[in-house]
């Protein structure tokens, strides 16, 4: 079992200013700009967030609802730079197990240390705090607990001045109840996916990963959405667990998704078995973007009249939920497949290797590929609402049969 500390400092830029000028202590300040510059705040103190100013809101905002007592600063990147330099010395005083994430946060790995402090996190703990405060004039806020998450989260819930030790054996008891937002990595891209499903604290979200948890039982694989929930929240449950390297990562989900069609009549003919892959592949492409996900591997499968059935993979050079990419692959896979006037019953594309997509690079149009998916993004708003046939590519066009077998996904 390991020890961490998760030390952040309190409104830091703010907090600076005032250690420099103590005039400023129980007044609002915002660092950022001055009240009537264009731009945001990068950091109010805590006075200022009682009226409800928060980082990153425009300054004018900011002064409209602050008193006119309030101080805007422009502030100075070089002195918080040396300030974080002269805290993190300290740290590494107490430790040399630090690994700075910010520019006044770093995790420490004190298990080491421990005995050195009566293996009381506490007294180590009120020891780092007292001696920034006396050589810096900072407060800061620490947070300790067996796994990295507990201890960032710990920092965060009794912030200014806090220190919150989650012991070994208490993390679920103190995360079940905070909202699932607080998990870091849950933001606002997932955080109303997770609202749909009714799960708004981490308890919720813990009790969702029991529900669906498929120890090889008889039940059916999760589909894709409810997969990307079960995901989510299999790693959120595993935030709760005494240990760093129990933490299962939510980014590489174990499935697939694939999308079967079997022709009207057995056919032979080029062009619909090739316009049938690109729909095939659209449709899976369909559901990689509604997912937020990427495939990394193609596989297409074959039956023929016989009913003897082969397939063949291969992996793409770049993930992609593009169906230029996917179809690319399926086309040269149907030709290692079969032979020209070979007759074939069904044909099928499944996509794996998936991974989340985080962020909206998908909306950015910088490369082709970011082109292609903005374009592609369009469409599937416009099909959802119009129907498939409102809009659609030329190559689909002979595509008339539309009983597509399977639908599968594995865990
Ligand atoms: P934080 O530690 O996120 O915030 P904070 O120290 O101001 O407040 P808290 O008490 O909640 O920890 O960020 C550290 C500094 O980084 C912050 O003082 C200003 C700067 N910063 C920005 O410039 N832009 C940002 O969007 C954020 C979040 C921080
Ligand atoms: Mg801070
Ligand atoms: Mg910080």
């Amino acid at each position: 079992m390991r020890t961490f500390f998760l030390l952040d400092i309190d409104c830091f830029f703010a907090s600076v200013e005032m250690a420099l000028h103590p005039e400023l202590r129980g007044k609002p300040v915002c660092i950022g700009g001055l009240r009537t510059d264009r731009g945001i705040v990068s950091c109010p103190n805590y006075e200022a967030r009682r009226y409800g100013v928060r980082t990153a809101m425009p300054l004018r905002s900011a002064a409209r609802i602050l008193p006119s007592d309030a101080v805007f600063l422009r502030g100075s990147h070089r002195l918080y730079g040396e300030y974080s330099e002269k805290v993190m010395a300290i740290l590494r005083d107490f430790t040399p197990d630090l690994e700075q994430v910010s520019v006044d946060e770093a995790y420490m790995d004190v298990t080491g240390c421990l005995h050195f402090w009566g293996h009381d996190p506490s007294r180590m703990a009120e020891a780092m705090k007292e001696r920034i405060v006396r050589e810096c004039g900072l407060s800061v806020s620490i947070g300790v607990a067996a796994n990295r998450v507990c201890a960032k989260i710990a920092a965060g819930v009794k912030k200014p001045d806090g220190l919150v030790i989650v012991r070994p054996g208490t993390e679920r008891e103190f995360l079940a109840p905070l909202p699932v937002e607080t998990i870091p990595g849950v933001g606002s891209k997932t955080l109303p996916h997770l609202h749909t499903y009714g799960i708004r604290t981490v308890g919720d979200a813990m009790a969702y990963a029991e529900r669906n948890a498929r120890p090889d039982d008889r039940r059916p694989p999760l589909r894709p959405e409810r997969l990307r929930t079960f995901s989510l929240c299999r790693f959120i449950a595993s935030c709760a667990v005494p240990s760093d390297e129990a933490i299962i990562p939510h980014d590489h989900v174990e499935k697939s998704i694939s999308r079967d069609m079997t022709f009207g009549a057995d056919t032979a003919d080029r062009e619909r078995i090739g316009a049938t892959l690109y729909y095939l592949a659209e449709r899976c492409c369909k559901t990689l973007r509604e997912d937020e996900l990427t495939a990394s591997t193609v596989t297409v499968r074959v039956r023929f009249v016989d009913f003897t059935t082969v397939q063949k993979q291969a992996s793409l050079p770049l993930s992609s939920s593009n169906e230029e990419d996917i179809f690319a692959a399926a086309r040269r896979l149907l030709a290692q497949l079969c032979v020209p006037g070979q007759l074939i019953r069904l044909v099928g594309v499944k996509v794996s290797n998936l991974s989340a997509v985080e962020g909206s690079q998908m909306d950015l149009g910088v490369t082709a590929a970011e082109k292609f998916s903005a374009l592609h993004r369009r469409l599937d708003g416009l099909q959802s609402r119009y129907g498939y046939g409102s809009i659609r590519w030329g190559i689909t066009c002979g595509v008339t049969e539309r009983r597509e077998e399977g639908n599968d996904t594995s865990v």
